[in-house]
């Protein structure tokens, strides 16, 4: 397996997944963002993004579903179709990019991306706005006192946890709930995240 990532991107998240899974691959760092500086980069992902993701034939660009892909190829850290909780699972798998991730970009995209000229507060600050409003069904689930998500570990917990890190990049974290903030201090305490972070470094 493959995986092109840049620094805590949203290629993060399928780096933690390999390293909580023990899974072997070869990983291509790539500055941010490739398509302005490796171009190259648009001849193998014509969308430009990362994560990209290859195993043999299999080419994939969505980080929360290439967590899927990996945790039902290793059989581990998911929740099974005729277990109870797999509703729950596959709605916060897909919530972490769809509504948590979604309106971050945004925030970060008018606050650092654009060239000055184009760069627009009220628009980042509508979406820093609408980001944490949305954290609130993570942090009522969390509110009964589980560890995780689901209960168990899963991808799932990854992939919301990325829209932590990627909040405190934004300098908003401190601002989300206090069950999701104890969430995040156990996410970064774990051995997998821990070496998904050396791995980018070196
Ligand atoms: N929905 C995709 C989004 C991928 C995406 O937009 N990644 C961002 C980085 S976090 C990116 O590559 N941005 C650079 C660009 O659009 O040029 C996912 O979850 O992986």
């Amino acid at each position: 397996m493959k995986l092109w990532h840049c620094k805590d991107a949203r290629s993060f998240r399928v780096l933690w997944a390999l390293e909580e899974l023990g899974l072997p691959y070869e990983l291509k760092l790539l500055p941010f963002p490739p398509r302005w500086l490796k171009p190259e980069y648009l001849e193998l992902n014509p969308l430009g993004t990362i994560p990209f993701f290859t195993d043999g034939d299999v080419r994939m660009t969505e980080s929360a579903a290439i967590c899927q892909y990996l945790a039902d190829k290793a059989g581990r850290l998911r929740i099974a179709p005729d277990d109870p909780r797999y509703g729950d699972y596959l709605n916060f798998l897909h919530q972490s990019d769809a509504t948590l991730t979604f309106p971050q970009t945004l925030v970060f995209r008018y606050l650092h991306l654009e060239n000055p000229e184009n760069r627009n507060p009220k628009v980042a600050e509508d979406y820093r706005r609408w980001f944490l409003a949305r954290t609130i069904w993570a942090e009522r689930a969390l509110a009964d006192g589980r560890e995780w998500l689901c209960g168990d570990f899963t991808v799932a917990d990854i992939a919301v946890a990325y829209a932590l890190l990627f909040a405190n990049t934004l300098g908003h974290l401190g601002e989300v709930g206090p069950h999701l903030l104890s969430f995040w201090e156990r996410c970064q305490a774990r051995d997998g995240f821990q070496r998904a972070k050396a791995a980018q470094r070196a």
